[in-house]
């Protein structure tokens, strides 16, 4: 009886490790500050979201010029990374990639994004091929949508704090222009490049999201 409790904590506390989850009511966020984390130039964030929602944020960063954010318009997922150059001679190195379905049809779907991520050469070795964009999961349907570009997209800047679910209103490239706040679920969210899962943030905004 006794190791079969132990073995329950075990297996729970493991799960728990594994698969943070959250439910967002769609008026607040969640803000990371994961400690030694670098999000500027290169990262490769993975998650699964579900909700009926057709507008909200997913995830959001922002530096002194540059932002990116993850969210929902009409249903459909959109990924856009907005990198101005600082003297705003040299134009902008941004990108905007749209799924073609709608996804808020209160299915899991499976995120992978990634930012001037170098992808891996045949064999092991190191390709020199950078690739930015997402790639898009239904496991319901086996369905896979790519949308991926392979510009280096220099010179972005973003401070490592990650908000996931919303933004709070003062952050400065999004006063008056930012989709409202995600009302669903959110889980298993991973940057690979710092290796940092995302279960401990630095704030709940008013305590309204939820564990799953
Ligand atoms: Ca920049």
């Amino acid at each position: 009886m006794y190791c079969l409790a132990v073995l329950l904590v075990v297996l729970t506390l493991t799960h728990a490790k594994k698969s943070p989850c959250f439910v967002f009511p769609g008026e607040t966020f969640l803000e990371f500050r994961p400690a030694n984390f670098n999000n500027s130039h290169m990262v490769h964030y993975q998650l699964e979201f579900q909700t009926i929602a057709e507008e909200g944020i997913l995830m959001y960063s922002e530096g002194p010029d540059d932002y990116e954010a993850l969210f929902l318009s009409q249903g459909k997922l959109i990924y856009l990374l907005t990198n101005p150059s600082p003297s705003g001679v040299e134009g902008t190195s941004g990108g905007l990639y749209v799924s073609e379905a709608q996804v808020n049809n209160d299915t899991w779907f499976k995120v992978d994004l990634w930012r001037n991520w170098e992808k891996r050469g045949r064999g092991g070795h190191r390709g020199t091929v950078l690739q930015t964009g997402m790639e898009i999961r239904d496991p319901s349907k086996n369905s896979l949508e790519t949308h991926i570009d392979h510009i280096n997209h220099r010179g972005v800047l973003l401070d490592p704090v990650v908000y996931v679910g919303g933004i709070k209103s003062s952050l400065t490239h999004t006063q008056g222009t930012a989709p409202p706040q995600f009302e669903g679920r959110i889980r298993r969210i991973h940057e690979q490049r710092n290796d940092d899962a995302f279960e401990h943030y630095s704030l709940n905004f008013d305590n309204k999201v939820k564990r799953c």
